[in-house]
């Protein structure tokens, strides 16, 4: 049954029917990772670089009171251009989607509107995990208990260090969600390439990736995958500079008193500003990188079903 909260954009509605590739894409990282035009023509941008590499896109965000998947060009302008616009996790959907408010979904919702379409691979560019702080803060992103319960592959640059890496892979490990590196033995730390946490498996091909995906799912073991693709080295930023820029941020919020949703883009925002943009294009860089692999690890799926 097709839940009557489910709106499947009929290019992708086709895909799916005739075993095509399609990558999920969010709309958070449009409405409150990125400014305005840059976040809109990053998303048509990494929309065609999925087509160039032969999947179809499909970016899924809360708009008239459904989960739209696979959205317009004149959408995709809507959720970049429109003030305001609410961040939908798990706990906000039936609220946004009783009262018909416009939502950009997060690494959560993205994953709940890709497994109600049936698609397996989503790519974004950083995944929420547990705060710093969070042995009083109790926060820990709705992301990790997404990964813990859906059953869909999320290519990502790893997470930033705005989040304690550590504890985020002992929340993944107690949760059963395999962090697979792509090319790299230690968790992406996404400005950067390197961290000092060693994923549980690497793998160098898309065919390997699409292996272990494959292989969770037809074992019965429910819940995602994460697939861990560094930033490109030209795009890196410097370790030093970046995780100064990030405690300075973490810092500012603490003092703004800055909780719960708000937190992650609120520091996304600072950070942007102090690295004078910087930040911007190397984030816009690694979403692309990251459309590219999630394209080749989708068409490896297909190949499988
Ligand atoms: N981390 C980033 N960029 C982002 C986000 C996280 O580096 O844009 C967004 C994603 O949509 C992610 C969400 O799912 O923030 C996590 O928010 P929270 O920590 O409130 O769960
Ligand atoms: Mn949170």
């Amino acid at each position: 049954m097709k839940p009557s909260y489910l709106r499947i954009h009929p290019e992708v509605e086709q895909a799916l029917r005739e075993n095509q590739a399609v990558v999920a894409l969010e709309s958070t990282i449009i409405a409150h990772g990125m400014p305005y035009p840059q976040n809109v023509e990053t998303a048509k941008r990494v929309e065609a670089e999925i087509r160039s590499c032969g999947a179809i896109p499909a970016t899924i965000a809360v708009i008239d009171g459904a989960i739209k998947v696979g959205l317009t060009d004149a959408e995709l302008e809507r959720m970049g251009s429109t003030p305001g616009v609410a961040k939908v996790s798990r706990r906000d959907l039936p609220i946004l989607l009783a009262n018909r408010m416009l939502g950009a979904t997060t690494v959560a919702t993205t994953m709940i509107g890709a497994q109600m379409a049936g698609i397996q691979v989503f790519v974004t560019g950083g995944i929420g995990g547990v705060h710093r702080g969070a042995e009083t803060s109790f926060d820990v992103s709705a992301d990790l208990e997404e990964l813990a319960t859906t059953n869909v592959a999320v290519v990502c640059a790893g997470a930033k260090s705005i989040l304690d890496l550590g504890l985020t892979m002992e929340y993944l490990e107690t949760k059963g969600v395999p962090v697979i590196g792509y090319q790299t033995d230690t968790l992406p730390a996404f400005y950067t390439r390197e961290s000092s946490f060693p994923v549980d498996a690497r793998v160098d091909t898309a065919q390997a990736a699409a292996a272990i995906i494959h292989a969770k799912w037809s074992a019965g073991l429910q819940g995602g995958v994460v697939i861990a693709n560094p930033i490109p080295k030209e795009h890196a930023m410097d370790p030093a500079f970046i995780n100064g820029i990030i405690d300075e941020a973490i810092v500012e919020a603490q003092k703004e008193h800055i909780t719960g949703k708000a937190v992650s883009p609120y520091l996304l925002s600072r950070i942007k500003e102090r690295s004078e943009g910087r930040s911007l294009d190397s984030n816009i860089e690694l979403v692309l990188n990251n459309a590219r692999l999630g394209a080749h690890i989708a068409i490896e799926l297909t190949k499988r079903d």
